[in-house]
């Protein structure tokens, strides 16, 4: 059983892989078919230092910023948003909308309808390809927060408003202060503004700037807002400015507890213009990699300065894969967006099968290299009693534990994707997000047993025990023993008592079939409904072999009475043979004789009480047969025949004896229905043949008969008088007679003896 089972998963597993290479490449899935960074990692929070996904992992954010909105706003579209995400890894973007400058949300209340229409346009962008999307607040010439506070409170008020429910939106409420005071003017800004936004979002994760062009986090730490969760601060650099003193206060302030997000950040001076860095610029990436820092770097445009990602006069809005319309900036943080962002999409399980002691997973399929499963007694999977199944690609999804120590116990299942990538000479993997899953194991259904069978020679009928603890049964019935679809055929009952199945219709007279019997019950095994199976009993079963009909070759009848003769059959192992007064042959009303052999070819039934009537006749071959399960009879097809009982014939009379020394003359009476008359006359009553005499007639007219010669003078001699009639009784044409009536004549003495004239 196991053996077989195994072979046939692993064949099973083989067609799988066959179909998978030849049906279609593994390669080219795009894990954004499947799943997005926001399908996989949902609505995020704040941890402690660190940003977590909704399973509580910690989750970085990578991503760019926008230049400001008002400059570039071609860059918000939805070819360029899924160049980043596919090919850049990314998986968030910043939606820089300045306050004050160069069309500013402040300037106009038509600038500030179009900066609405474009944040409105990058969240739905965001939205539709699953990425986080920061609305940043971008004071920058405005120092202080609080010049454009109320305008501030109002915007994000109605932001807040309408994505209350979106897990993409991060708000940034204040791009970067300086000159001003963390306590005395950021501070209340912020609570201000986090205010506004709680009353409509609960949630969404609020960005908070700091002093000193957002470098000044040191401060925020002595003195951070409370009272409200998912609260981060925003760490700016350029690199060719801002060197290790700031990833020091960077580092110290993760230590402490602070949540950091480096919403934006140059390759070069802190002017955006000039200071390449790629050494410092590494550093800082290295560091933000390390302490899963979210990051976004300055800027998604080709405006002609080093901060640029986009060589000049690229259409922003249809940014391409790869690095050709890359600025040397944009070309080293790809590399590292790549890296950082790099995922295998979300992995879970998408099925599941059980037995007692076996689980089969099936994951669902994303861009990794292959999955990896674990299962183990204990949700935390500790690495003693933990066993790991891993697949090689990510077409075969399925792995399968055996022989599980607790029977029909609960197991945890975790499942992950994994990717591999190279870096610096080392081999290195990204995960994805792991799902746990609780597996409970199929419990043991008994096996049932056939209790009995009986076959015709082209129909079975079986009746199985009852599981009252079953849901029901299956039961197949198949020429051999493969039981494959299409050569089987299959009864599925959905209750447990229905626990009597027929098969008719079965082509092969005498022959050999097989039953397959199993007991299912359902079961949740955590991930589905399935059905479990007992083991499968297997019996053969054979049909009954033909049984040729029998004959009746010839029947005797009197008026209350029938003897009936059929024809032998010297396979069979005996005969029925009913009679009734109607064709219902119905117990109580029918009478029967069963003979054990096949030699006893004739049946008598006495005592029937309606002379001259109508009754039928039935009869069967019958054979024992051993089906394999029971042994039975089996019976030829009934031949039913109608029998005529006989008529009641009148008894006749001798109206006139006249004796004339040896010799008797005889008259009767004439019955005119009669066909004829039989006269016996014998020396004694015993009316033996050899002894008597016989003179029969063939017509009802001839009244007269003569005995001469007879052996004995002055003797008594007995004469026997019957009136006869022809009658078809149905099987046989047979003669029927009155009662006979005996008298008696003497002969003359041998003295008074005249001989004839
Ligand atoms: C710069 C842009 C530049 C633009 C200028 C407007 O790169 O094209 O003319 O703003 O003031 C920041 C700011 C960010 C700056 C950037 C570079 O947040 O708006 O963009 N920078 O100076 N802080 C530090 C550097």
């Amino acid at each position: 059983m196991r053996v077989s089972f195994k072979l046939k998963f692993l064949f099973l597993t083989l067609v799988m892989l066959a179909v998978c290479f030849c049906g279609f490449s593994t390669k080219n899935i795009s894990a954004s078919a499947d799943s997005t960074p926001v399908s996989e990692h949902g609505r995020l929070s704040v941890k402690g230092s660190q940003i977590v996904d909704k399973n509580g992992n910690a989750f970085q954010l990578v991503g760019m910023s926008t230049h400001g909105l008002a400059w570039y706003p071609e860059a918000v579209s939805e070819q360029t948003m899924k160049t980043l995400r596919d090919d850049w890894n990314c998986n968030a973007f910043r939606l820089a909308m300045y306050t004050e400058e160069y069309g500013g949300y402040t300037t106009s209340s038509e600038n500030k309808n179009a900066m609405i229409n474009r944040i409105d346009n990058g969240v739905n962008i965001a939205k539709k390809l699953g990425m986080y999307v920061i609305i940043d607040w971008h004071i920058l010439n405005d120092n202080n927060p609080q010049t454009h506070k109320s305008e501030a409170i109002d915007f994000f008020k109605k932001m807040s408003a309408k994505y209350k429910g979106c897990a993409n939106v991060i708000y940034e409420i204040c791009n970067e202060p300086h000159w001003v005071s963390w306590a005395s003017d950021i501070k209340p800004y912020c609570v201000d503004v986090i205010k506004a936004i709680r009353n409509n979002d609960p949630n969404g994760i609020i960005i908070c700037g700091s002093n000193t062009w957002s470098q000044d986090i040191h401060e925020v730490l002595q003195n951070p807002i409370t009272g409200y969760k998912n609260i981060a601060y925003s760490l700016h650099f350029y690199a060719n400015t801002h060197t290790q003193w700031l990833r020091d206060r960077l580092a110290d302030c993760l230590d402490r507890g602070l949540c950091v997000v480096v919403t934006e950040f140059g390759t070069c001076d802190a002017s955006g213009n000039g200071g390449f860095n790629k050494a410092e610029t590494d550093s800082w990436m290295t560091l933000l990699q390390n302490r899963k820092v979210g990051l976004f770097n300055w800027s998604l445009s080709n405006k002609s300065e080093t901060a640029s990602a986009i060589l000049p006069g690229v259409n922003l809005s249809a940014i391409k894969p790869g690095e050709s319309q890359l600025t040397q900036s944009g070309k080293l943080i790809r590399s590292w967006t790549r890296r950082l962002g790099r995922r295998t999409g979300q992995v879970t399980i998408s099925y599941a099968n059980t037995t007692n002691n076996a689980v089969r997973i099936v994951t669902s399929r994303s861009d990794a290299d292959g999955y990896k499963v674990w299962i183990s007694a204990s949700k935390s999977f500790p690495s003693g009693s933990t066993r790991l199944a891993k697949t090689y690609s990510n077409s075969q999804t399925t792995v399968r534990f055996d022989n599980l120590a607790n029977r029909g116990g609960t197991y945890y299942v975790k499942v992950q994707g994994y990717k591999g990538y190279t870096e610096n000479g080392k081999r290195l993997y990204v995960y994805s997000t792991p799902v746990v899953k609780t597996i409970k194991l199929a419990p043991a259904i008994a096996a049932n047993k056939l209790k009995s069978a009986s076959t015709t020679n082209n129909s079975v009928k079986l009746n199985i025990q009852k599981n009252n603890s079953a849901d029901g049964y299956k039961v197949w019935i198949c020429a051999d023993k493969s039981f494959k679809e299409g050569a089987s055929r299959l009864i599925r009952t959905s209750s447990n008592s229905a626990v009597n199945f027929s098969f008719a219709g079965l082509t092969r007279p005498g022959k050999s079939y097989y039953i397959k019997v199993q007991t299912y019950k359902w079961h949740n095994n955590g991930i589905r409904n399935q059905a479990v199976y007992s083991n499968p009993v297997i019996k053969k079963i054979t049909l009954s072999p033909k049984v040729a009909n029998n004959k009746i070759s010839s029947a005797y009848v009197t008026g209350n009475s029938a003897d009936i003769s059929i024809v032998r059959n010297t396979s069979a192992d005996g005969y029925k043979v009913w009679i009734c007064a109607d064709k219902s042959f119905k117990e109580g009303a029918s009478r029967l004789i069963r003979t054990s052999s096949n030699s006893a070819v004739n049946f008598s039934f006495a005592g029937l009480t309606r002379p001259g009537k109508s009754y039928y006749i039935k009869v069967q071959t019958y054979k024992w047969h051993n089906n394999g399960i029971t042994t039975q009879a089996v019976y030829s097809t009934p031949v039913v025949k109608t029998i005529n009982l006989a008529p009641v014939i009148a008894e006749n009379k001798v109206s006139s004896l006249s004796v004339n020394g040896n010799s008797v003359n005889i008259k009767i009476l004439r019955n005119s229905s009669a066909d004829g008359y039989k006269v016996w006359i014998c020396a004694d009553k015993s009316f033996k043949e050899g002894t008597a005499r016989l003179i029969r007639t063939s017509s009802n007219s001839e009244l007269s008969f003569s005995f001469e010669n007879l052996a004995y003078s002055d003797h008594t001699y007995y004469i026997k008088l019957q009136t006869y009639k022809w009658h078809n009784n149905g099987i046989t044409t047979q003669a029927v007679y009155s009662e006979p009536i005996i008298t008696t004549v003497k002969t003359d003495p041998s003295d008074v003896y005249e001989p004839a004239a």
